[in-house]
């Protein structure tokens, strides 16, 4: 089939003497040299998901003619293809048999990392390094004895060299790193996870949350007598029970104290509010979220304070097929005893089914998972955090109320005007009491709207049937975002640490998402990930070439795909002119002071678009032609498209080109600002409700009085290039919120050292056991792993200050004169060549063989005390 069009030859069709040839070696080969009968590449003729699927698959050579070098080879299901020779790739068996970091093939490839990622992932080998960073290709089937208590002390106590990739291993390395940089001060570590929905990040950062939770309980008691060089005797028999699964009962058990308990308790809790199901991911965090573990000065956990990131509110009151609410609602309904729900009035025949807000996706099941039992989880960790009854049932109301206020529907009842449908005004009057508002108040609120003339005139006008019914859902969207973010600080009130000595951060925030049809939603998300990407960039590229600059270190450049013209286009806090130094937009320095003032950027323009005149649609079509005249053609980030240029713009993201429809930017933009809905709000009666829980609200009601009398411009205001009202619309608009809060997010990770993870998704239907080589090289190439491979391999995996060093390291090689002398003689103690070490005008720069070594020196320090430093070195020596 298809003989001409992709090459492919018919094993029915006179190639006999092809299919009996004999089998040669295995290879790979490039789909893009495949050629057609008359010898002329077919690459573009091939249909190109088919060229993907067949990528870098194994292949057998059945027949080589060098002469015209043509190679005919044949596929798993016996297809034959016909290529040019340049196609056959090669892999070394190493990476065939797959090695744990990549960094240690002298000669790679994408595809040599790809077949070392594959055939480790069919050993169910799920974590391979690159250099410092830890891929983890999602196995979609649980693996109990990898993340076990015997796994988990198993990782701190070994040699690191001798340990398999695992993400133990990365938090482990952060936390020796954090407890011991050679002084007394903490140094700041960050694990920053990222990945496509469903790729596997919100379980990473569980299962490193639940180590270091149990870890740092965990002290060897260092014993200088030990008989064994290496563990003491008590680690010695806890490495025994887990070798033979299990546990003996002198072992000091991996115990998880009060406050570690309450930290983990955290997870299951917001996934309960936060999480959905999603065609991508029966559990998707709609929200992203970092939390600062806090230490102690000895090393143990005091503490947690979490950060959350937009919220996606949407959802609330709008599900895609086959998607569902957040779990929460759910789970009330099914898991909620009949008084509960008696008082809540959800104790409808229907269940789940009666309510709106839970019915768009027509879905309200997830296979495999029991709302009710979740229920009894999501109620303890409550009870656990601290929650007390009041509380826990003003929170279980306010959910029931968003559920009313889905039900409520209205009707038109001429002028313009409309009314609550009589069938469902008992919903309005129940969400009115959990709110403690007024039920007249409240329809007066959805069914009218007041507008301000220019001569600050107040005048009333009845809002229609679909306008009411867009009140309503601001409302609910309200309400909800403002319980959640209320539950993240309660968390944090009684979890949060007043002081700590240092902090360890994990990140675990929404991937890079381009479908079918973006909005504004995308774009944000989309931000945050180029933001993310910047900041991983200036690490690992910036910082490595600027270090060996100033160092003074023989480098020769590697070029890597800078993001900042995207940034720059998105958020004028990373403009920077022609020819400026490049420190000067990207770092998070800029992000402090607010960066370029002055320049134009998308979201400024998006800000200033007045909302009103001419409706929603007008005021989008406005900002789109803005776009228009003010990028296209000037910025490279930037694309008018060919077609539907009047609905669409288009952004060269790092990982690609996203093309987003303009429809509902400036409304989703400025949401927050139905003002007459935030005055309902405020006027409830309850207290906690109102001062506490809708604090939001309240601060963004405060602010803008505040505004409107012209008094007291916040700093945040000064020098943004605003118009009039157009710089209230700004801070207080969702773009710029964000754009804050990320900008805080980019100068916490800078204070730290950051270690990443990036999860990958090996198929579409989340399936065990299949790699998609297509989706994966995808995956890996939008994570920028290839230039990252490059530059770590080229160069110096460790640089240490001279200071550092020499304290580090100067009571381990006794009577060393300086510095060099101490390099010197521990490459040759460590028995490692010249080559492997530069000493840079303020640090020494080492390769990764000899760092390797250094480290596992430290180790020992940190973990056996420096009384058996001699006995370590002993060892190490023997064993290198
Ligand atoms: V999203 O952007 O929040 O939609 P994540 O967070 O990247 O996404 P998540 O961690 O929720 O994905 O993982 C998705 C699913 O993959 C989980 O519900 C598990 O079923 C599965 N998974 C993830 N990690 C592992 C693992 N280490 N072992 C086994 C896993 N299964
Ligand atoms: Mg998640």
């Amino acid at each position: 089939q298809g003989t001409r069009e992709s090459g492919m030859v018919n094993p029915d069709g006179g190639n006999m003497d092809v299919l009996t040839g004999r089998i040669t070696r295995e290879v790979y080969f490039d789909p893009s040299k495949l050629i057609g009968k008359d010898g002329k590449v077919l690459a573009s003729t091939v249909d190109e998901t088919k060229q993907a699927e067949m990528l870098y698959k194994p292949v057998k050579v059945v027949q080589e003619l060098a002469s015209e070098k043509i190679v005919l080879v044949r596929d798993e299901f016996d297809q034959v293809h016909r290529l040019t020779s340049e196609g056959l790739l090669t892999v070394k068996a190493e990476a065939k048999e797959g090695v744990p970091d990549i960094l240690d093939l002298n000669d790679f490839s994408e595809m040599s990392l790809l077949e070392s990622l594959r055939s480790r992932y069919a050993r169910d080998e799920v974590y391979t390094f690159v250099g410092p960073i830890l891929i983890s290709i999602n196995p979609y089937k649980w693996n109990h004895a990898l993340y076990s208590e015997s796994a988990m002390i198993h990782h701190h106590t070994q040699a690191k060299e001798h340990l398999a990739p695992h993400l133990f291993k990365v938090a482990d390395a952060s936390y020796v790193a954090f407890i011991n940089d050679g002084s007394k001060l903490p140094a700041n570590q960050s694990i920053i996870i990222s990945g496509e929905s469903g790729a596997g990040k919100t379980e990473a950062m569980k299962i490193i949350m639940q180590y270091l939770a149990r870890i740092t309980h965990y002290r060897v008691a260092a014993t200088p007598d030990s008989t064994s060089d290496s563990l003491t005797g008590a680690s010695a028999a806890i490495l025994g029970a887990a070798a033979s699964g299990t546990t003996a009962a002198a072992a000091p058990h991996l115990e998880v104290g009060e406050l570690e308990k309450k930290v983990l308790s955290t997870n299951p809790f917001l996934e309960s509010f936060g999480n959905a199901k999603t065609l991508m991911n029966d559990n998707s965090s709609r929200f992203g979220k970092y939390v600062k573990i806090q230490f102690g000065a000895t090393g143990r956990i005091v503490g947690a304070e979490i950060t959350n990131y937009l919220l996606e509110k949407t959802r609330i009151v709008r599900q895609a097929e086959g998607e569902r609410n957040f779990h929460i609602f759910y789970q009330i309904i099914r898991g909620g005893d009949k008084d509960l729900l008696a008082d809540l009035c959800l104790d409808e025949k229907d269940g789940t089914g009666a309510f709106r807000y839970l019915t768009h996706g027509h879905c309200t099941d997830i296979a495999g998972k029991s709302d009710a039992d979740d229920f009894k989880v999501t109620m303890e960790c409550m009870t656990a955090i601290g929650l007390d009854a009041r509380l826990q049932r003003t929170m279980l109301e306010l959910v029931a109320a968003v559920l009313h206020l889905g039900n409520v529907s209205f009707q038109d009842a001429g002028e313009g005007g409309s009314v609550p449908e009589p069938s469902t005004q008992r919903h309005l009057e129940l969400a009115a009491r959990f709110l403690n508002l007024d039920a007249g108040e409240m329809q007066k609120t959805f069914c009218s709207k007041q507008i301000t003339t220019r001569k600050d005139e107040t005048v009333v006008k009845p809002n229609d049937a679909a306008e009411a019914a867009d009140k309503r859902d601001t409302l609910a969207k309200t309400v909800y975002s403002c319980v959640f973010n209320w539950l993240v600080r309660r968390l944090n009130m009684t979890i949060a640490a007043d002081k700590c000595w240092g902090f360890m951060g994990v990140l675990d925030i929404y991937g890079f998402e381009a479908f079918e049809h973006n909005s504004f939603e995308q774009l944000l998300i989309n931000f945050a990930n180029e933001t993310l990407q910047n900041q991983f960039n200036r690490h690992i590229f910036e910082m490595e070439q600027e270090d060996y600059e100033r160092e003074g270190i023989d480098w020769s450049y590697v070029s890597f795909n800078d993001n900042q013209p995207c940034l720059a286009l998105l958020d004028s806090r990373y403009y920077r002119e022609a020819g400026a130094p490049e420190g000067e937009a990207a770092g998070g320095a800029v992000a402090a002071t607010g960066g370029k003032t002055g320049a134009s950027c998308l979201f400024n323009i998006l800000d200033d678009v007045k909302s009103v005149g001419g409706g929603p649609r007008k005021a989008d079509a406005r900002f789109l032609s803005a776009l228009h005249t003010t990028f296209a053609g000037k910025s490279e980030a930037y694309v008018r498209p060919r077609l539907h240029s009047d609905v669409c713009f288009g952004v060269k993201h790092y990982a690609g080109l996203v093309l987003y429809e303009v429809d509902g930017f400036v409304e989703r933009n400025v949401e927050n600002l139905h003002q007459n809905v935030r005055a309902l709000a405020l006027s409830s009666t309850d207290p906690l409700i109102r001062d506490d829980i809708l604090l939001d609200v309240k601060l963004f009601e405060e602010r803008s009085h505040r505004k409107k009398g012209g008094a007291g411009a916040g700093p945040g205001s000064a020098g943004r290039g605003g118009k009039g009202g157009g710089s209230r619309l700004r801070e207080a608009s969702l773009s710029s919120q964000f754009r804050s809060s990320l900008a805080t997010l980019v100068e916490t990770l800078d204070m730290t050292t950051p270690r990443y993870v990036r999860c990958v998704k090996p198929n579409h239907e989340k399936l065990s056991g299949h790699f998609d080589s297509k989706e994966i090289l995808r995956q890996l190439r939008y994570a920028g792993m290839m230039e990252a491979i490059r530059i770590r391999q080229q160069g110096y995996a460790l640089r240490e200050p001279h200071s550092v060093m020499y304290k580090q390291f100067a009571r381990l090689v006794p009577g060393c004169a300086s510095l060099p002398d101490l390099v010197e003689k521990l490459s040759r103690m460590l028995n490692v060549d010249a080559r492997e070490w530069q000493m840079g005008v303020s640090k020494v720069f080492m390769r990764k063989s000899m760092a390797e070594k250094l480290a596992r020196l430290l180790e020992l320090r940190v973990k056996f005390g420096a009384h058996t430093i001699q006995r370590a070195w002993t060892r190490l020596r023997r064993h290198r």
